[in-house]
């Protein structure tokens, strides 16, 4: 049997104000500081060890890993960082207040935008200043693998060939990995993993910092998975998360 564990990266600037994300670089708040450390800590206590860790090209999801393998006094730990498991793109969101663009477009639409499998939101235009083209970390790529906006579907379309290629390969091999990286790449990785359907995935959220283990038999189909965290807790921090996109 196989273990991996993901996690979503602490509370960051923009979580806190509530602005949709995306492939912005925004860094992790105080309390996204101290969620990081805390599930570097819980990952001790259980008695989890890694041999690789793979994360984003984003801070906020490299700095959860930086702080978290702090906390386990695993700071030599070789990271591989891959584009592939950047946030979902938020296309021409990025930098919008959620609850106001629920209050604009309605709760129902944003919920679309947020969580539907195929509806991407609208995209940046080419001139935006916002788009990544002109971004050092990502001159090695071809430029029509640089989004302007993305569903989940496309997400699954960039993270699974990372799955497939990288993380899964290393797994077979007897690696004990963790991945830090973001709720949408995550969503996407966890759907391909447990066969969730288009319409299930709408209620499917992540929560920041709480360690999420995944056990897999020798085809890598998970046998079970489970918050290493208080269940009530994440729960809670699910429902947060869902509540994010309504109109206040
Ligand atoms: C959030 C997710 O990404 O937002 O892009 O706004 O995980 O990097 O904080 P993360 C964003 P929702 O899809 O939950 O609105």
């Amino acid at each position: 049997m196989y273990k991996i564990v993901f996690m979503r990266h602490g509370e960051s600037t923009w979580n806190l104000s509530n602005r949709f994300t995306g492939w912005t670089d925004v860094d992790l708040t105080e309390k996204g500081v101290a969620e990081a450390s805390a599930a570097g800590r819980v990952l001790k206590e259980a008695g989890f060890s890694f041999d690789l860790a793979y994360t984003s090209v984003l801070k906020r999801a490299i700095r959860t890993l930086w702080l978290s393998l702090d906390a386990m006094d695993m700071m030599y730990l070789p990271i591989k960082h891959d584009w592939r498991l950047n946030e979902r793109h938020y296309g021409a969101l990025q930098g919008l207040d959620k609850g106001e663009t629920a209050a604009k477009y309605g709760d129902e639409q944003v919920l679309v935008w947020r969580r539907s499998y195929d509806t991407p939101p609208p995209p940046l235009a080419e001139d935006d200043p916002r788009t990544s083209f002109n971004d050092p970390r990502y001159a090695g790529l071809p430029k029509a693998s640089i989004p302007l906006t993305e569903c989940l579907k496309d997400t699954v379309a960039r993270v699974m060939p990372a799955w497939d290629e990288e993380i899964a390969p290393a797994i077979r091999a007897g690696k004990q990995i963790l991945i830090s990286a973001h709720g949408n790449s995550l969503r996407a990785l966890i759907k391909m993993l447990d066969g969730i359907s288009d319409e299930d995935i709408v209620g499917l959220n992540i929560p920041n910092g709480q360690p999420l283990v995944y056990e897999l038999d020798a085809d890598l189909k998970p046998i079970r998975s489970y918050y290493l965290g208080d269940a009530a807790a994440i729960a809670a921090a699910q429902a947060a998360v869902a509540n994010q996109g309504k109109a206040k």
